[in-house]
């Protein structure tokens, strides 16, 4: 069965197609011009939204992720706005290390939401997933994608841009999303 990735992210559409190497569906990308706005207040919320109206505008399964960084100190912000915080990927860490300061509370949440929607829209399943971390003062290590070189992990001791493709997914927080979502997109596609 064939799976359109919900996404213009290609960051994120790199580690979908790897976390979903292996899964009996035949993957497939969203047509670039495809725009959807993301009105809803919650992650989960947002995923749906995506995942659903991808799926009835091509008539095939989508799935789609809603994601972002919630940090402590500035009250869960960006959150589901992270995408949204900068013009570019080196703008929005920017912005946050500016907002954050020298602040000693420097915890926060990567917060994953995933939806899985049927041909006619309906939300078939869906999952979230937490990774805690800490934000560093300055970036550290070229890999990964838009928040990643300053989200330190304390358990790994690297940053999330440091670490190899199956570090980040065996512990971040779309690895376990995509983690909990694996029993039904396996017996879905049966
Ligand atoms: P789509 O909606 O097309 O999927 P998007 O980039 O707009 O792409 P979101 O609205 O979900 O996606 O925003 C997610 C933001 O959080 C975006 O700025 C990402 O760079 C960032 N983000 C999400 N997961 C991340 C991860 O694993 N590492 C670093 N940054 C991440």
């Amino acid at each position: 069965m064939l799976l359109v990735i919900a996404t213009q992210n290609s960051g994120k559409l790199k580690e979908f197609q790897h976390h979903l190497e292996g899964l009996p569906w035949t993957l497939d990308l969203m047509p670039q011009d495809l725009e959807i706005e993301e009105t809803g207040q919650t992650f989960l919320e947002n995923a749906c939204i995506k995942a659903s109206q991808v799926a009835k505008q091509l008539g095939q399964w989508a799935i789609a992720d809603d994601s972002g960084l919630a940090v402590d100190a500035l009250q869960g912000a960006p959150g589901v706005y992270s995408a949204r915080y900068g013009t570019d990927d080196l703008d929005r860490i920017a912005r946050l290390l500016r907002e954050l300061g020298d602040t000693p509370k420097r915890t926060a949440q990567f917060v994953c939401a995933i939806a899985l929607a049927r041909p006619d829209g309906e939300i078939a399943c869906h999952a979230e997933g937490v990774c805690a971390g800490e934000i560093l003062y300055d970036s550290q290590g070229e890999g990964g994608f838009g928040y990643d070189p300053i989200f330190y992990v304390p358990a790994a001791h690297l940053t999330f841009a440091e670490m190899t493709k199956d570090q980040k997914r065996a512990i971040s927080h779309r690895g376990k999303a995509i983690a909990a979502l694996l029993p039904q997109l396996q017996s879905l596609a049966i």
